[in-house]
C-alpha cells in the first residue's frame, strides 16, 4: 500500500537511479551491461526491485517505471560505449506487463532516435514468466521490436516457466541462465544436461549468458558447459556509471 502510494506520487528523476552490471565473454572482454533500477525513497528508504516491481505490475504503475528506465539507460549508453567500445550492448529489463501495452515499440524507437542509438545496441530482457499471460498484442510487440532490429533476451531461464519451445518460438538472441540454476550446477551432476541445452541454443543461434557468477568454480563450470557470456559478482557488482569507469580502468 505504502510502496504503491509512494510509487504513484514520486518524481522518478529524484528517487530512481540506475546501476550497471558488466557482461563479459570467455576472454573477459565486456560485451554489454545490464541496467538495474535502484529506488531510494525519503519515506521508505531503499526499496529493492524485487519488492516494488510486482507491486508496480499489479497496480498499473509499471509504465511509469519502465519508461523512465528505458530513457535513462539509453541516455547513459553513449558513456557505456565510450568505456567498452562502440559494439557494447545495453540490456534493459522490461516488465512483462509492459510488453502487452500498445505504445511500447514506438517508445523504444523514439528513445533510440532521441539518443542517437542503433536498435542493435539495445537488448530487451524479458523475464520468462512473460509468456504465461500470452496475448496477441504481446506477440505483435515482440515481432515489431524484432523487425526494428532490437535484440531480445529471455531472462531468468530455468527459474520456472520457460521451455525450450519458447527460445525457438520467440527467436531470442540470448537466454540468461537463472542464478539459482547456476548455483545448483556446482552442487549437482547436471553439467551434461546444461551442455546439451547450450548446444541446442547454439544450434538456434541463441547466445547463453550465465548469471550469478560469483565464484571461479561457477565460471569454470559454465565455461566447460559451453556458456558464451558471464555476469555476476565475480566480474562486478552492479555499479553506478561513475564507478564503472573506475572498474574499467583498474581491472586486471
Ligand atoms: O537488481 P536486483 O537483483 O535487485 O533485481 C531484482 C529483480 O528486479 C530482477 O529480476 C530484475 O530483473 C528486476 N529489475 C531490476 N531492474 C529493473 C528495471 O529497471 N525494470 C524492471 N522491470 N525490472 C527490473
Ligand atoms: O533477474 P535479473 O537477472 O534481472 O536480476 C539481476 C539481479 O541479480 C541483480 O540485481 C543483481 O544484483 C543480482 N545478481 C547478479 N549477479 C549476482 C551474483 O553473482 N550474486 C548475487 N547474489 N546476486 C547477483
Ligand atoms: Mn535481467
Ligand atoms: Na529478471
Amino acid at each position: 500500500r505504502q510502496i504503491q502510494d509512494e510509487l504513484r506520487s514520486l518524481d522518478p528523476d529524484e528517487q530512481f537511479h540506475l546501476v550497471y552490471m558488466p557482461i563479459v565473454d570467455t576472454d573477459g572482454r565486456v560485451t554489454g551491461c545490464e541496467a538495474l533500477l535502484r529506488w531510494y525513497s525519503p519515506v521508505l528508504g531503499n526499496v529493492t526491485p524485487d519488492e516494488f516491481v510486482p507491486i508496480a505490475e499489479s497496480s498499473g504503475l509499471f509504465t511509469k517505471i519502465d519508461w523512465w528506465v528505458i530513457n535513462q539507460a539509453m541516455s547513459d549508453c553513449r558513456q557505456l560505449k565510450a568505456l567498452f567500445g562502440p559494439d557494447t550492448i545495453l540490456a534493459i529489463n522490461i516488465s512483462s506487463a509492459e510488453l502487452h501495452s500498445k505504445a511500447i515499440a514506438d517508445y523504444f524507437s523514439d528513445c533510440i532516435n532521441r539518443h542517437g542509438l542503433q536498435p542493435q545496441s539495445i537488448e530487451i530482457e524479458l523475464t520468462e514468466t512473460f509468456a504465461v499471460k500470452f496475448s496477441d498484442q504481446l506477440r505483435r510487440n515482440i515481432d515489431e521490436l524484432r523487425q526494428k532490429g532490437f535484440r531480445l533476451s529471455i531472462d531468468d531461464f530455468g527459474a520456472g516457466y520457460t521451455s525450450v519451445q519458447q527460445i525457438i518460438e520467440y527467436t531470442a538472441d540470448t537466454i540468461k541462465l537463472d542464478r539459482a540454476l547456476v548455483s545448483n550446477l556446482t552442487a549437482s551432476q547436471s553439467l551434461p544436461v546444461l551442455r546439451a541445452l547450450i548446444a541446442l541454443c547454439h544450434a538456434k543461434d541463441v547466445a547463453v549468458v550465465g548469471e550469478g557468477v560469483d565464484t571461479p568454480e561457477k565460471l569454470s563450470m559454465l565455461t566447460a558447459a559451453g556458456c558464451d557470456l558471464f555476469q555476476g559478482y565475480l566480474i562486478s557488482k552492479p555499479l553506478p556509471l561513475e564507478d564503472l569507469g573506475i572498474w574499467a580502468l583498474t581491472r586486471t
